[in-house]
């Protein structure tokens, strides 16, 4: 059986709560019934990336139903079980609707409402005084997933002179994002609608993408698309597919390798794109000769012919795609050589800038509005200042050092031919280091934080270690919509605007949508360019922020198109034409101007300029003594709905669907165990314990565990020390950071590829 949306949500019917779901201050907006509605207005979802277009239904003033808007160009009337949520999310009791500041012990949880000018003014007068004792490197920013517009944040530090950004994109698509800039000079993306073969590697778009990716599979297949699918889960995808590969975690590089290798050996590459674009090739089969099917077979658990028929049916089926998939980025040592090795199979198939294929997908039409690289005033921050970011040093290819020479190679192209390398997704500070400055002070102190967006506490691996890194700062600020574990911890709550409550630009390479603020914000909530701006005003920016509000900067993005954002919202947005082969007219954005099998970059930075596979620290093979006490193979956050990362606990109906944490175990596991389906039980590895309720699924490999992420009780008491029960059945309690279970280049910490035992709770 494979896991299932649907099947989630049966098992929540079936599971009873360890927690009597009405007694609790979760909540339902229940609107009167029959009163009749009396408007319909257009916005959008952005309860997740895609920005689905939809239709808020109101009445007396409040939204009391969502709906898809069947006019919208991309998403065309298709919203998901969480977009569903947004009526319950806007009015939601436990909203922070006004600013607050703390008034008790950092945690104590007593707060008192101040006015957004006071918090600023006080947030202001701080901030420039730890700048003026430690120097502007001293305040750092946790992000999150792109949940909210990006370089408002980035504008404001680089103003500020810090360079001390960081989040999750070390582990988080960014890790790709910037290797793909260095092999071959931007990311590479597909229609699978288009191809003749996917192989969904790692990437479980049922849960993950509903609206997005998920109905683009499923109309392929009816196309007549070939899938092989390689992921440790018998997912829903796997339904589509002509082949499964259930992979050993953390081991996929090992498996690339050996792909590769056929390719080669078999002469089953494009023998004339290699000759003319690519540079490195011979090094690459020097590199990967050692990876054959049966020593492939040996470190990934799968059987020799498996091995070798899918490389087959992948590099003979033309054209042929390997969309991006979390499950490579979130498996620590081998995931930044993953990406690099999934470019190289690309490039050397000829499967790079075609029809059908995977392309750049910036189209000259989208080129023209100005983007993230227009907005986020690079040029403010200094050398001087550049050079401290923290963690640059161990992975300066993550930072300013490798952003720059990206930015470099994407100069010698015409101008928006391939957008610049995001300054957000590519040239972040360490969080690790960040939290480690902030305890031990070294190599400087960072004091004060800013987390917009981001709830630390629930999604960076070592969460006790992230809380000693909170509790130690001068000055901690968040910007939130919920009291959540971090914000708990914070010196000042800033209320922030739901996505319906603002205007939003958001453009990919080949489309530009104006997305309209369905209402007003309600109580005191503000978007965040707000809070930049008005922090940015009182410490001596006053020049730098022209325009008053998120519209007017949006109009300047739209200037070069001749349209302003309020004309655009009418007609939805506009699209490119995706082009082909533009490469032949100006060859690759990297240092060759060809696609670098052989990075030169990776090389310049210190990084490994091929791919070698690294056996996990934690793992059967890579530590039999360990992986006695620890027999299970672990991996964590597989996606679920309707939940999204530590969201949404609060929501009744999310919670009724989904009302506790699970862990997944084989049947034949569960019963060699002892243990019964259903019943608790803690997670144990090597760094700590998490407790989850245990779900016996055919879909898990025997020797593996799967456990949910983002797992806190809104409907407990948030004071320390039990701060939302954020300790007790959080994945991130399971995962280390040390330097070295990260990936050399990027420092991708890993979430997946680990170890664990189970034992009753
Ligand atoms: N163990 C484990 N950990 C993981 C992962 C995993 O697979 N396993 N996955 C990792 C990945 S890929 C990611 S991207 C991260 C996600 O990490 P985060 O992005 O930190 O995760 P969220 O729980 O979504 O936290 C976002 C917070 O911002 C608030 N918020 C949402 N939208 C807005 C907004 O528009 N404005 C403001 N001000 N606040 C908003 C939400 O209420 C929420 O508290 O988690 C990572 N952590
Ligand atoms: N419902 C929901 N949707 C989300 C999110 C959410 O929190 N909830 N988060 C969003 C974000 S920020 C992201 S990054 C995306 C991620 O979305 P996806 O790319 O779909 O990532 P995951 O669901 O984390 O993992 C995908 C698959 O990787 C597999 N996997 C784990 N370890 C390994 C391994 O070592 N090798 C291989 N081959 N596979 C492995 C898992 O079994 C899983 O099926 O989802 C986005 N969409
Ligand atoms: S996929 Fe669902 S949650 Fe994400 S933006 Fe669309 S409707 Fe909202
Ligand atoms: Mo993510």
């Amino acid at each position: 059986m494979p896991i299932s949306r649907r099947q989630f949500l049966y098992y929540s019917a079936l599971v009873t709560s360890s927690v009597a779901l009405s007694g609790l201050p979760l909540y339902a907006y229940d609107p009167k019934p029959g009163s009749g509605r009396d408007e319909v207005r257009r916005s959008y979802c952005g309860l997740c990336h895609p920005r689905c277009g939809t239709l808020l239904h109101m009445r007396d003033g409040k939204v009391f139903e969502v709906s898809g808007d069947p006019d919208h160009p991309v998403t065309r009337g298709m919203i998901c079980e969480r977009g569903l949520l947004m009526p319950e999310h806007i009015h939601h009791p436990g909203r922070v609707n006004h600013p607050l500041k703390r008034v008790g012990a950092r945690g104590e949880g007593k707060w008192e409402r101040i006015s957004w000018d006071q918090a600023l003014d006080e947030v202001a007068e701080k901030l420039a005084r730890l700048r003026d004792a430690h120097g502007p490197e001293t305040l750092a920013f946790t992000h999150g997933t792109s949940r909210t517009h990006h370089w408002d944040c980035r504008r404001f530090f680089n103003l500020f002179g810090s360079p001390n950004v960081c989040g999750v994109n070390n582990v988080c698509m960014c890790p790709s994002y910037a290797t793909e800039y260095a092999t071959y000079g931007g990311m590479a993306r597909g229609n699978p609608r288009r191809a003749k073969c996917v192989v969904i590697w790692g990437r479980a778009s049922a849960n993950s993408s509903p609206v997005q990716s998920w109905p683009a599979l499923q109309q392929a297949k009816k196309a007549g698309v070939t899938f092989i699918v390689v992921d440790p889960r018998r997912i829903e995808e796997v339904e589509l597919a002509d082949m499964w590969l259930q992979i050993r975690p953390g081991t996929d590089l090992a498996l690339l390798l050996g792909w590769i290798r056929l390719v080669i050996e078999e002469e089953l590459y494009d023998k004339e794109f290699v000759a003319k674009w690519t540079v490195g090739f011979d090094e690459i089969r020097q590199a990967v000769r050692d990876y054959t099917p049966e020593k492939v077979s040996e470190i990934t658990w799968l059987p020799v012919e498996q091995i070798t028929a899918a490389a087959r049916l992948y590099a003979t089926s033309k054209p042929a795609q390997i969309p991006y998939g979390y499950g490579l980025d979130k498996q620590g040592v081998n995931a930044n050589q993953c990406a690099r090795a999934r470019a190289i199979l690309r490039a050397i198939t000829g499967n790079l800038e075609v029809d059908g294929g995977e392309t750049f997908g910036q189209t000259p039409e989208v080129a023209k509005v100005r983007g993230e690289f227009d907005l986020v005033a690079s040029e403010a921050i200094s050398p001087a200042q550049r050079a401290k970011q923290l963690g640059a040093d161990t992975y300066p290819f993550f930072g300013f050092p490798g952003w720059e020479r990206n930015v470099e190679s994407n100069r010698k192209l015409p101008k928006g031919h391939v957008a610049p390398p995001s300054m957000y997704r590519t040239c972040v500070a360490h969080a690790r280091d960040v939290f480690r400055a902030a305890i031990v002070k070294k190599p400087y102190p960072v004091t004060a934080m800013f987390s917009v967006a981001s709830n630390p506490m629930l999604s960076f691996p070592d969460s006790p270690m992230v809380m000693q890194a909170l509790m130690a700062l001068d000055l901690y600020v968040v910007m939130e919509y919920y009291m959540t574990p971090s914000a708990a911890l914070a010196d000042y709550v800033f209320p922030s605007a739901t996505t319906v409550e603002q205007p939003e630009l958001w453009t990919t390479g080949s489309f530009c949508m104006a997305c309209p603020p369905g209402i007003e914000p309600l109580y005191e909530r503000r978007d965040t360019y707000q809070f930049y701006r008005g922090l940015g005003l009182r410490l001596g920016q006053e020049k730098d922020w022209p325009w008053e509000n998120l519209e007017q900067a949006y109009d300047y993005c739209l200037e070069p198109v001749g349209t302003t954002f309020a004309k655009l919202t009418e007609s939805y947005g506009f699209f490119g034409k995706p082009q082909f082969k533009r490469y032949e007219q100006t060859g690759f954005g990297t240092p060759s101007g060809k696609v670098e099998l052989v990075s030169s970059i990776f090389k310049d930075m210190g990084c490994d300029p091929v791919p070698i596979y690294k056996e996990p620290l934690w793992s059967p093979a890579g530590d039999p003594e360990l992986a006695a006490q620890y027999p299970l193979v672990l991996i964590t956050g597989s996606r679920f709905m309707p939940m999204y990362h530590s969201e949404h606990r609060q929501i009744e109906s999310a919670r009724r669907a989904a009302p506790d944490p699970l862990v997944f175990l084989h049947p034949e596991t569960v019963a060699a165990l002892g243990l019964a389906d259903g019943q608790w039980v803690h997670v144990v590895s090597p760094k700590g314990k998490a407790r989850m309720r245990l779900r016996a699924s055919t879909a898990i490999h025997p020797k593996m565990a799967d456990a949910q992420h983002g797992w806190w009780f809104p409907e407990r008491s948030g004071e320390l020390p039990g701060l939302f029960g954020a300790f007790e059945s959080n994945a991130n309690m399971l995962c280390p950071m040390e330097p070295e279970q990260c990936s050399p280049e990027i420092g991708s910490w890993p979430h997946s590829a680990l170890l664990c035992r189970i034992e009753k709770a």
